[in-house]
């Protein structure tokens, strides 16, 4: 499909979709033109296919003769500068009711032609001069010139190199050489070879500032010379219906020239996995360590290894340990909406966290231009803020994994007890002895020994000597469930900071989708 027939409607709304990425996110003017131009499309199609045709120029080229011209009579009144001279006249031809477009252009002084099949559908004005001495003048020839659909420029054979012309109209037009046409009125004034030279020059003037496909006409008003060409070929883009979507496509094209400055690179097409990945994982770390998981790590693996410790130790001491607090129950977590009592994050993890979120942005601001990234940037302002006490309500709303004590610990506490018991047992029994002894009856009751040991005393040895055995021989298994406790609870603490990595890291994917988005719409709309 060639360039001129990728239909208005679709690039209007590929526009459309660019203004409303940018929305709230971009702050520069060229959105604000493309909306703008977005109204003036709306209105404009609502008004019916008539084709606006405005004469511009500067005091004394001749506009209003050659409107007079065109319209066959004197409508508006050459040569004179009144206050009325600052506002534009119109001539419409055909039956088609122009008033609610002229409304529109905000056009006061109306005149209908009459019928002439060739022009039917021609909206002419006749504008204020561009080089008015008064402000308000200027200020109505550049709105109107904004929103007609073809613009003829009158030059004269004295000031059709003007460069306040060419620098302020023409040369800005460029991309709007084709609903553009250039008259060199007064022709009349000049000899033919001077006309000639005069045409030339002012030929290559308008190749050189881009509009070469801009036709341009050389007439008299006075006498008439041109003026059937310059009727003619109005009449061509009138019969064509299509001036006004000529000047939209214009339009479009241009403003979404002005958006193309804060598309993307095309190489900085996406953020990839592996890149995404990495810059989890270094968030995560730094992040978890902020969060104190290495802290809450820790004191889970403590608290295993002290609970075990006891249950698998000589009960006869277990309730010393009761005096030292467990090191999980100081942290005080459990509860998503105070705070934990962990120490705050100190110097070194709030620099490895704004160190890790600086990072993360200058990889997701690679090849973004300066407004993304000012986007980019209030976005992560945004999500920092509360960052610490997002990460501890993290922390403190994990659960730290199932805290069962183990079958086999159970088992060997029932069995301390029972060593406890049978040293207990032989203590007494040595106990009685004693108190037989003293009162020499210790004769009586036989003792009964093994391998020529006397059984109490063999008793509470062996209870005892059982007692440690078993308790230093499970020392290691303690060991190891404790820190597989501490592996998991590490695992679950990792995984809820990761949901606060994602917040942050979220948003500024968010950004950089959107800015491809924003790419993609506006090359659709210059296309
Ligand atoms: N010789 C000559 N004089 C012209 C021609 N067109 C306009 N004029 C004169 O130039 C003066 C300014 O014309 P006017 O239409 O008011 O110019 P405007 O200020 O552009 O509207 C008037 O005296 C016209 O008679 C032309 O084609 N040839
Ligand atoms: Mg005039």
């Amino acid at each position: 499909m060639s360039r001129r027939e990728f239909p208005l409607a679709d690039r209007l709304a590929a526009l459309r979709d660019a203004v409303e990425v940018a929305d709230g996110r971009l702050e520069v003017p060229e959105v604000g033109q493309a909306r703008a131009l977005l109204a003036k499309a709306g209105a404009r199609a609502a008004l019916g296919d008539a084709t606006v045709v405005a004469l511009a120029g500067a005091t004394g080229s001749g506009k209003s003769t050659l409107f007079n011209a065109l319209s066959g009579g004197e409508i508006s009144s050459p040569g004179v500068r009144r206050p009325t001279t600052g506002v534009a006249h119109a001539t419409t031809w055909g039956e088609q009711d122009a008033d609610r477009l002229l409304d529109w252009l905000e056009v006061p002084r109306r005149h209908r032609h009459g019928p002439e099949p060739a022009l039917d559908g021609l909206v002419l004005l006749d504008l204020p001069d561009h080089d008015s001495v008064r402000l308000e003048h200027r200020l109505e020839v550049d709105r109107l010139v904004a929103l007609v659909d073809v613009l003829v420029w009158v030059l004269d054979p004295e000031k059709y190199a003007d460069a306040a012309v060419h620098d302020r109209y023409l040369a800005p037009l460029a991309g709007h050489a084709g609903v553009l046409l250039v008259v060199l009125n007064q022709i009349d004034r000049l000899d033919v070879p001077a006309a000639a030279a005069c045409l030339a020059d002012l030929r290559a003037l308008l190749d050189r500032e881009g509009l070469a496909a801009t036709p341009v006409l050389a007439v008299s008003a006075r006498t008439g010379v041109g003026v059937a060409e310059l009727r003619g070929e109005l009449a061509r883009r009138v019969a064509a219906r299509r001036a006004a979507t000529d000047r939209l496509t214009a339009d479009v094209r241009g403003v979404a020239a002005g958006l193309a400055a804060h598309c993307p690179e095309d190489d900085a097409a996406t953020v990839g996995r592996r890149e995404r990945a990495e810059l989890l994982e270094d968030l995560g770390t730094a992040f978890a360590d902020a969060a104190g998981v290495p802290t809450v790590t820790a004191a889970v693996e403590r608290s295993a290894l002290r609970g075990g410790t006891a249950r698998t130790g000589w009960p006869l001491v277990r309730w010393t340990r009761k005096l030292r607090p467990d090191p999980l129950e100081r942290l005080h977590l459990g509860d998503e909406r105070a705070r934990t009592s962990l120490p705050p994050a100190g110097p070194v993890e709030l620099a490895g966290v704004a160190t890790a979120v600086r990072r993360a942005r200058d990889t997701m601001a690679d090849g973004l231009p300066q407004a993304w990234r000012d986007d980019l940037r209030r976005a992560v302002e945004e999500t920092e803020a509360g960052l610490a006490d997002r990460l501890d309500r993290a922390v403190a709303g994990t659960d730290l994994g199932p805290d069962r004590v183990p079958l086999w610990q159970r088992a060997v506490s029932g069995l301390q007890w029972l060593l406890a018991l049978v040293a207990l047992a032989g203590a007494l029994w040595l106990l009685a002895l004693v108190v037989l002894g003293f009162f020499q009856l210790d004769d009586v009751v036989p003792l009964p020994r093994l391998e020529g040991l006397p059984l109490p005393t063999l008793l509470v040895g062996g209870g005892l000597l059982a007692g440690l055995l078993l308790a230093v021989l499970s020392r290691p298994l303690v060991g190891l469930r404790a820190r597989r406790r501490g592996r998991a609870a590490d695992r679950r603490l990792r995984a809820a900071v990761d949901a606060v990595v994602e917040e942050v890291l979220g948003p500024m994917a968010d950004v950089r989708e959107d800015a491809e988005r924003f790419r993609a719409a506006v090359r659709t709309a210059s296309r």
